[in-house]
């Protein structure tokens, strides 16, 4: 029944809304979800996947914790966006049952789940690509049995959102966003930050047809994007919402949803000193690689805008 899906996530504001679209959806069956460090702490990220699960009644959805750092141990955050929880510090939230955490670790619930549905599962990745990175050293062939891999992160003009240079979660964590653009065997489609910024949602549709949405799906996303749309709107200036996590896994769910793309070989700068975790883009195949990966550069925002609004019903 439907699409097989494990979203892998640092559970912030736009993985939130990205996991709404895909468990409300009826063509995906969301297997699991992994959890990585990235816009919060990584027990914060367990407690706010649990937390939208059960918002949207899916609490049978099993969710496991992964890795606690990046690969090298260290730890950046986005707390001046999402939060100190990293889901908006929404006081009114009643507490959540942590005992529904799986035991097992993300990356061998990967594992797993692609030998018991072997070509058959759709990977969408929203965060630092920690967790995958673990997962191929520990089994070389997971990303074999992976059925195509889409992953929010990397730029592609060089503009960056955490460093001059560098996008948030191939920043967090640039070893492991290196590793999973070289060793990962399966198809891969890239939803850069530059995509995301390519179209976007007025304020008005925001705010008069989206979150005044009546239903405790609604009044949730109303609730934890308080602090974010002030933050884009009033702070930053920004003429457009976006949620990048929502635009990629409307991608996933819907591939005509990516207007335009371009297959390229990508890697990530690892040593420089002001571009570190910068994607560096092939275009013009000075390396002589074939193309690794397919890159989105613009996206339909209406049908996004729909999926959004819908997932609310
Ligand atoms: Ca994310």
């Amino acid at each position: 029944m439907g699409t097989k899906m494990i979203i892998d996530c640092d559970t912030g504001i736009d993985d939130a809304q990205a996991i709404i679209m895909a468990v409300t959806h009826d063509n995906i069956d969301v297997k699991a979800v992994t959890c990585v460090n990235g816009n919060a702490s990584i027990d914060n990220v367990c407690r706010n996947t649990l937390r939208v699960l059960h918002t949207c009644q899916k609490s049978q959805v099993p969710v496991y914790k992964g890795c606690i750092t990046s690969l090298t141990g260290e730890v950046l955050m986005a707390q001046h966006v999402h939060g100190g929880d990293g889901l908006g510090d929404v006081k009114h939230f009643p507490e959540i049952d942590m005992t529904n955490l799986q035991k097992e670790h993300a990356s061998l619930a990967i594992i797993r789940l692609t030998n018991q549905y072997p070509g058959e599962i759709t990977m969408v990745a929203m965060g630092p690509l920690t967790n995958l990175a673990v997962a191929i050293r520990i089994d070389p062939d997971v990303s074999s049995r992976i059925k195509r891999l889409f992953i929010m992160g990397g730029n592609i003009e060089g503009k960056g959102n955490t460093s001059p240079a560098a996008e948030f979660n191939f920043r967090v964590d640039p070893e492991a966003a290196c590793i999973v653009l070289n060793e990962f065997r399966c198809p891969i489609t890239i939803i850069p930050w530059e995509a995301c910024l390519s179209a976007g949602f007025t304020w008005d549709w925001v705010e008069q047809k989206w979150i005044n949405t009546d239903t405790p799906k609604g009044n949730f996303i109303r609730d934890i994007t308080a602090t974010i749309r002030n933050f884009y709107k009033n702070d930053m200036r920004r003429s457009l919402y976006t949620s990048c996590d929502a635009v990629a896994m409307a991608v996933a769910i819907d591939y005509s949803v990516a207007t335009d793309t371009q297959d390229v070989y990508a890697t990530v700068e690892l040593a420089g000193t002001y571009t570190k975790g910068q994607m560096i883009c092939d275009w013009r195949k000075k390396l002589g690689k074939p193309p690794n990966v397919c890159v989105v550069l613009k996206y339909h925002h209406e049908k996004v805008q729909d999926l959004l609004k819908g997932m609310l019903m």
